[in-house]
């Protein structure tokens, strides 16, 4: 049967899910069966030579479930192997068939299923959710012309300027060889010895450094395409293009000393975050944005489009937001979708097709592979969360696990017995046709000096930042480049970041007790063993802006406190009004609230009523949290004598959140904290509901770190 080409996507139906469908169970009311459908009547005792008899090899029910189990893991992905995945629907704003012909990007009533899948590069799949650490966002569109894969990261550069060398990046970010130490960290000499002998990385690094690296919330963060890709439209034209995903709930980051305490109590802190929000109704959004260039406008720029470690600020071509992503509904089964779910940035549908980036190009050949290895074979496009919606038809045959059943003789083509089925599709009949490139050149392993510069972007992200971003990345360099132990890589690293500010690179220095020297040139330590040094100088280019606002999260805020985590801090004896009033406001406004008590079970209120805590002292923490309420009454008394509680309110302090409570519980608030200043910003103590909400919006208020009152 052939999918019909619009039908499944209209009238809301979501064909993906549908499709899904078929291949879901749930065990509900059925027996208990062997992998061959036979229904078993002991599972719980194996067959034995005896009560107290040695196990017989001849009980295959035993021994198919142990076989079973042990191979249930396959390997987890060499970068980007801790991920979180979640279903949704994309919808276009407008159609875009001036720049493009993808069905998808045309059509403003089609819904368009996706698969998202967010990760962390460097860690194991067991590893914390909130290193530092670039992420992985990548999306599977569903269109009715054949899967889209858009393979982006939340950072807009990437760290190389050509494929070749990708697995010495990866080795070097790695656990050591030797001992495996460290895990999901890149604060380790192999890392920034090769990074220091690597400018072209800088402008990641920088990236890296700031507070992206370290996100509230998947949730919360931005995602880009990286590499310029092309559009093509009806007419075959083609037009340059960047995308951008924009979260709806702002670009918000933690606190580095926060981030490293949430890897100890919560390590699933973003899973969790995502799978609540989903699970609660709150719906993450994002609206994908277009940057497009003419065709005619390729050398226009002071940076080369196909340089993978360049951006084009949004203050030189801007964004135009084309629609919008919403993630509705969390995976059935991790295995089955998050960790067989395979991308890919070939996959492509007409009217979308690539770029010569070095770098894109050299990912188009290793996605099928590793996918080979992962997976199990050839056959992994048929993985339920895999299949396209179109059914595939083709001469692919066999391997591993194949699924489907292709009838008939002719499995070649051209045939004249299979009536010469499968046919070649037209262009009219939305067959793909690559973009014709006219090229001209001689074979060559060489850069083009056009990739040269090295510091002027990351020069102009340094200096777009604001004080707080600033400090935050000096913070983060000083603790990185603390943690390696070679102290020549150190003073290179140092001496590098000369490069890029002069002002980053002595306060980082002083830091760490050292001075920034000027780099010899050549500096990059990618010259082939031939080469010939003048063609690997580094220069910085004169960009046309000296500030690109849109590249600081500060300008970022969301405008509400949808999705955000609160705590209530309280105990019994809490006065009703100060307790309830307030919690139920905050939910109303979509505010995630806890309730957090030195014990299990139930608050009292002062007249008697009682309330569920959802978590207790002993296993909850402040770092979980955006936020905290201390309501007035009796319970501040319980509350002032329990250190866990003036703990949690002093973390809080610490890791710049609002802090909001009764009138009342000034004294508590003194306690846990003696330097508070009640007047300082991001804490309101009038019991006002407003004052206290506008706070959470402004999120953190980083000033605090500045003259620290509390103490580690
Ligand atoms: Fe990947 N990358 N990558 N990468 N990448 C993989 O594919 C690779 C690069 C990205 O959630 C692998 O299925 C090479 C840039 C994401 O399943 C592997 C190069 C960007 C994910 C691979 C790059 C990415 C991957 C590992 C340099 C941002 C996770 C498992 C030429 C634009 C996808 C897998 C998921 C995963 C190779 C560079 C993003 C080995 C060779 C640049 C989000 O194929």
């Amino acid at each position: 049967m052939k999918i019909n080409e619009s039908e499944p996507f209209e009238n809301g139906a979501n064909p993906k899910q549908e499709q899904l469908g078929k291949f879901t169970t749930d065990n509900q009311g059925e027996f208990l069966t062997t992998d061959q459908g036979l229904k078993i009547n002991d599972d719980q005792n194996s067959l034995k030579a005896g009560e107290r008899g040695a196990t017989l090899l001849e009980d295959f029910i035993l021994r198919e479930k142990i076989t079973h189990f042990d191979h249930e893991r396959i390997p987890e992905r060499i970068v980007h192997a801790r991920g979180s995945g979640a279903h949704g629907v994309f919808e276009l704003y407008k159609p875009m068939g001036k720049y493009t012909k993808a069905k998808f990007l045309n059509d403003t009533s089609i819904k368009t299923p996706v698969f998202v899948r967010f990760s962390t590069v460097a860690g194991f799949r067991g590893s914390t959710d909130v290193p530092r650490d670039v992420r992985g966002f990548a999306v599977k569109f569903y269109t009715q012309e054949g899967n889209y894969d858009l393979v982006g990261n939340n950072m807009p550069v990437f760290f190389i300027q050509d494929a070749t060398k990708f697995p010495d990046l990866v080795h070097a970010v790695k656990p050591e060889p030797h001992n495996e130490i460290p895990q999901a960290a890149s604060a380790h000499d192999t890392f920034w010895d090769f990074i220091s002998l690597m400018p072209e990385a800088m402008h990641n690094i920088m990236w890296l450094m700031s507070d992206r690296a370290i996100p509230r919330s998947l949730r919360m963060m931005e995602g880009f395409g990286i590499h310029t890709f092309r559009f093509i439209n009806e007419a075959g034209k083609s037009h340059f293009v960047k995308f951008h995903w924009k979260p709806k709930q702002g670009v918000l980051g933690l606190a580095w000393d926060e981030a490293q305490r949430i890897a100890g109590k919560d390590t699933d802190f973003h899973r969790r975050d995502l799978w609540e929000a989903i699970d609660e109704g709150h719906y993450p959004e994002w609206e994908l944005g277009v940057q497009i260039v003419p065709q005619e406008d390729e050398h226009k720029y002071p940076f080369d489009l196909l340089d993978p470690t360049k951006l084009i600020p949004e203050e030189m071509v801007p964004v135009e937001i084309i629609g919008k992503m919403t993630l509705n509904r969390n995976p059935d089964n991790f295995f089955a979708e998050t960790e067989q779910v395979a991308f890919h940035p070939g996959h492509l549908v007409p009217g979308i097709d690539f770029t010569n980036d070095p770098l894109l190009q050299g990912r188009l050949f290793s996605y099928t592979d590793t996918q080979i290895s992962r997976l199990g074979g050839p056959n992994f496009h048929e993985i339920p969360i895999n299949k396209s919606i179109p059914e595939v038809t083709n001469n692919q045959r066999d391997g591993m696990h194949r699924m489907q059943i292709n009838k008939g003789k002719a499995h070649y083509n051209p045939n004249s017995i299979g009536g010469g089925c499968p046919f070649q599709a037209m262009m009219s009949e939305g067959g793909f046709t690559s973009f014709e490139e006219r090229i001209d050149s001689n074979k060559i392993r060489r850069r083009s000096k056009s990739f040269f510069d090295h510091f002027s972007q990351p020069e102009l992200f340094y200096k777009s930042m604001s004080a707080d971003e600033k400090r935050h990345i000096q913070d983060a360099f000083a603790f990185e480049l603390g943690k390696v132990k070679i102290v020549p890589i150190r003073q290179r690293m140092v001496n590098m970041l000369l490069e890029v500010d002069e002002e980053l690179a002595k306060i980082v220095g002083e830091k760490l007790g050292l001075v920034p020297a000027k780099l010899p040139q050549p500096i990059t330590g990618s010259i082939p063993a031939d080469g010939d040094l003048k063609h690997y100088h580094s220069f910085k280019e004169k960009l046309p802006i000296k500030d690109a606002p849109s590249l600081s999260m500060a300008n970022k805020l969301p405008t509400d406190i949808k999705a955000r985590r609160i705590a209530i801090l309280t105990a019994d004896g809490v006065n009703d009004e100060a307790f309830t009033k307030f919690k139920k406001e905050l939910c109303d406004m979509g505010a995630m609230v806890a309730v957090i008590a030195p014990r299990h079970g139930f608050v009292t209120t002062k007249s008697g009523d009682q309330y569920p805590i959802d978590e207790s002292l002993l296993t909850a923490a402040s770092v979980v949290f955006d936020a905290v309420y201390v309501p007035g009454g009796e319970s501040l008394k319980i509350l002032s004598a329990n250190t866990d509680a003036l703990h949690f309110v002093a973390e809080a302090f610490k890791h710049c959140k609002p802090i909001g409570s009764d009138k009342d519980a000034v004294d508590f608030l003194k306690k846990a904290i003696p330097e508070i200043k009640l007047q300082t910003k991001g804490v309101s103590t009038k019991g006002n509901l407003q004052d206290f909400v506008k706070d959470i919006e402004q999120h953190r208020f980083w000033e605090r770190e500045v003259n620290p009152v509390v103490p580690a």
